[in-house]
């Protein structure tokens, strides 16, 4: 079935009605105790408020909208399962993104939730219930923060820019060097960085202008989904780090206020990655 004959009107006014109402679980718990546990290591975090709002945000469309199917991330955490994107609308969620700064109480975390219909992105929604950011995209639409439309940066020179990136997958081993060697070319030549702790709502910052860039390899579906669509619609560029197509379901992220200044960064990567290639070679052979 192609998108004409889906009622995106109603699916939007649904999906941000339902998301804002579930968000005040959020911003009602941010403050107080949570029970925290740990899923792939210490560093990665679920307390009993992502679960709920994922199932409340999962019944709720589900009554809704009987016929379409759901890829959120702690129903995957359970069954240990990632569904495949299909054409059928498929609600992409992220009850709480930035969870270790919820734990934290620090306010920048969100609900991150995107519809996908024919495998393409259609609606994007991150809403920030403590610092009440409410972001907003149709595609073909252009894009929101609380309803005012808003639009990525035009500066093109990485000397003048503000890159953000995720910074927590260094603690893993594996990939530690090649993440500290990218960030090492970033903090060289651009005006500052910043890592959010939440991709969604990092996504959004680039999608207003208030930064530049954002990047990182590591991260699921449900981070970039709604955030993606939302940059796209303020004008910016979402391709993969290699500077091919960006894949909704294998998120390698470089999302940018334009084009000029994705493809600096496509180059900067790749020359960031070939010295910590050499860095390993000389190590091997010392
Ligand atoms: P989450 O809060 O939904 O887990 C934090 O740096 C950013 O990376 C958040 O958007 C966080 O999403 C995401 N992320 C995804 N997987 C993660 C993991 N295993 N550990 C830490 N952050 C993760
Ligand atoms: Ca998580
Ligand atoms: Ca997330
Ligand atoms: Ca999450």
């Amino acid at each position: 079935m192609g998108s004409q004959q889906h009622d995106l009107n109603h699916y939007f006014d649904f999906v941000m009605k339902l998301t804002i109402d579930s968000a005040k679980v959020i911003r009602e718990a941010i403050q107080g105790g949570k029970n925290i546990e740990t899923k792939a290591g210490d560093w990665d975090l679920v307390t009993q408020y992502d679960r709920k709002v994922e199932e409340i945000l999962i019944s709720g469309l589900s009554k809704e909208f009987p016929t379409h199917k759901f890829i959120g991330e702690e129903t995957v955490s359970t069954n240990n399962h990632l569904p495949e994107l299909t054409n059928a609308p498929t609600w992409i969620i992220d009850p709480i993104d930035g969870t270790t700064n919820f734990v934290h109480s620090f306010p920048h975390t969100c609900i991150s939730i995107a519809l996908a219909i024919n495998k393409e992105l259609e609606i994007g929604i991150v809403y920030n219930p403590v610092l009440e950011q409410l972001f907003t995209a149709r595609k073909g639409r252009g894009a929101f923060l609380n309803g005012k439309s808003i639009r990525s940066s035009s500066v093109e020179e990485l000397a003048n820019s503000l890159i953000c990136i995720e910074a927590s997958y260094a603690t893993i081993e594996d990939i530690r060097d090649i993440i500290l060697g990218r960030l090492e070319a970033f903090v060289s030549i651009a005006h500052g960085i910043r890592t959010l702790g939440s991709a969604a709502l990092t996504l959004c910052h680039v999608a207003m202008g208030a930064a530049e860039a954002y990047h990182t390899d590591n991260l699921m579906p449900w981070d970039v989904a709604a955030g993606t669509l939302i940059i796209k619609e303020a004008g910016g560029c979402v391709i993969d780090t290699n500077g091919g197509n960006f894949e909704v379901m294998s998120p390698k992220v470089l999302a940018v206020g334009n084009r000029k200044l994705a493809q600096e960064l496509v180059k900067l990567i790749k020359h960031a990655d070939a010295r910590t290639q050499q860095k390993r070679l000389r190590s091997i052979q010392a």
